[in-house]
């Protein structure tokens, strides 16, 4: 029970007052210098909810220098010692499981239902299936050694579940990091470092510098061992850019316009309340979200007037409302693109949903946009908000063509009872995860990523793993042959 919104909200207030009301570094086991250089903000209120120091360079060097002093003990601790510091991390989260989920919802703007029975327990279960992975380490990953300091910077849209993609299977491969998060949501990072610190985890192993894009720079040029980024195609492209010439690994998950697939034969209610989870799940801020729905012309009258009735039917409001279904978006710059966006396209028609909008804060109604050319830059760029593009298909070869002509390749689902046809659609369609008849599915043990400019590399399961390592031979090798 999150008992009621206020007073939840109450006590995350007043654990942020008493660390002092800003959210800072974490190197080498302490908070670095509180500065309120920049803040952070409930999107839902408008509130100004904490300071937020912008590490600088010279920060972020120190950070590094941290994480490369612990990495050898880190590393000698062996799989079986890792595993201990990451099974009492997950433990710590679950019993900060609602400090943590309210945090999330006050910071992002997403609704606690989410935040509570979503994030935090992926989140958790990720630090759990890597502690077994961690076990497993020596005897699976034999011949394989860490990187060393690893390098991450994550985006705001799930800011601690982003967290715990990037450091569970880092430090369970005998990595130490550096993590930079979001700079419009850095405050569950603050919650983490000290469950990091409560449960043993040697100083320097994890390090956090808050900040925003410069100092998201400085962590790229800084001298770690390997990089992964989670965040738009634009900076991805930047920081391969700046990494050019550099022999460093680097991952890359970037944004999505994830096709959304409705065959004729399909069950309609469930793919219409999937379609829910797909594009109004987190205010569509999800970079596999099924953005562009691809429905059968067969259906599509029905289909769409069925999808308008249920859009009318969602709750958007209070993210800390229990019955919330549509919470803000994360900031008010980040509303302005949505309406730029929408409100600059002449083409298609659109469609608000009818349901009521609270007078302040940053919120965009759930939206349809049919009648849409395949060109046309609203069924092409991401949105990354609560709108939904459809355009129907008559074959399932048209189908495959409409889905992959787009420059993304993250995610696509299929929605129908032919097995068979799913089982022929599915190897044709350029993406790296694939649903039928279910989506935004997420497991650990899953590899998860992109393809084209939806990024390379996989987080999650054994590819995940596995990128956070490299052949103990060259681990070994002189400094001066490693390049
Ligand atoms: O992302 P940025 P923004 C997409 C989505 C959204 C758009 C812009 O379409 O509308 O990106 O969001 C750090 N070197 N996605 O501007 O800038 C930054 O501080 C190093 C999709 O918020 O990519 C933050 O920590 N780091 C996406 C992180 O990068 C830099 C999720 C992501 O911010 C940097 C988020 C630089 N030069 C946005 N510049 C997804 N795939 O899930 C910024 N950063």
């Amino acid at each position: 029970d999150y008992g009621p919104a206020p007073e939840s909200a109450k006590e995350a207030l007043a654990w942020l007052e008493a660390k002092g009301g800003i959210a800072g570094p974490w190197v080498g086991g302490k908070r670095g210098e509180l500065r309120a250089d920049m803040e952070s903000r409930n999107p839902a209120t408008g509130e100004r909810l904490a300071g937020l120091t912008k590490c600088t360079e010279a920060e972020v060097n120190a950070a590094v220098k941290a994480a490369r002093k612990a990495q050898p003990g880190w590393e000698k601790l062996g799989g079986h010692g890792r595993a201990k510091v990451l099974y009492a991390i997950a433990r710590g989260m679950q019993k900060q499981s609602r400090l943590l989920a309210v945090m999330e919802s006050l910071d992002n703007g997403k609704p606690i239902r989410e935040s509570r029975d979503i994030d935090v327990p992926l989140a958790i279960r990720h630090f759990y299936h890597h502690a077994g992975a961690a076990q497993l380490f020596d005897s699976e990953m034999a011949g394989r050694a860490p990187h060393g300091v690893c390098g991450q910077i994550i985006p705001w849209n799930f800011p601690l579940l982003m967290l715990a993609w990037k450091i569970a299977p880092a430090l369970a491969a005998g990595n130490t990091v550096v993590l930079k998060p979001a700079e419009y949501t850095s405050l569950s990072a603050m919650v983490f470092a000290e469950i990091c610190a409560e449960a043993g985890v040697p100083p320097g192993v994890v390090n956090l510098v808050t900040g925003d894009g410069e100092t998201g720079q400085a962590l790229v040029a800084a001298e770690v061992d390997k990089i992964a980024f989670t965040g738009s195609t634009e900076v991805g492209r930047r920081i391969r850019e700046a990494t050019a010439g550099r022999n460093i690994p680097l991952t890359l998950e970037l944004g999505g316009k994830s096709a959304y697939i409705v065959f004729d034969d399909a069950d309609i209610d469930s793919a219409i309340e999937g379609l829910v989870d797909a594009i109004w799940f987190n205010q569509g801020q999800v970079c596999c979200a099924g953005s562009r729905l691809l429905v059968h012309e067969a259906i599509a009258e029905d289909f769409h007037a069925r999808l308008k009735r249920r859009m009318d039917g969602l709750r958007i409001g209070d993210p800390l409302d229990k019955c919330i279904d549509v919470g803000a978006i994360v900031d008010p710059v980040q509303l302005q693109t949505i309406r730029t966006l929408v409100e600059g396209n002449t083409a298609g028609k659109t469609y608000h949903a009818a349901c009521p909008l609270p007078a302040t804060g940053a919120f965009y109604p759930p939206t349809l946009i049919t009648g849409l050319s395949p060109s046309d830059p609203l069924m092409q760029e991401e949105i990354f908000g609560p709108v939904l593009v459809s355009t129907t298909f008559r074959t399932p070869a048209e189908a495959v063509e409409l889905a992959n002509n787009t420059r993304y390749g993250l995610a696509a689902t299929l929605w129908t009872e032919n097995v068979n046809l799913a089982l022929d659609m599915a190897p044709k369609l350029a993406a790296g995860v694939i649903w039928v008849n279910a989506t935004n599915l997420f497991d650990a043990a899953a590899p998860f990523g992109g393809i084209r400019e939806s990024g390379f590399g996989r987080e999650g399961g054994p590819e995940g793993m596995r990128a956070y390592t490299k052949p103990a031979k060259l681990a070994a090798a002189p400094k001066e042959q490693k390049a």
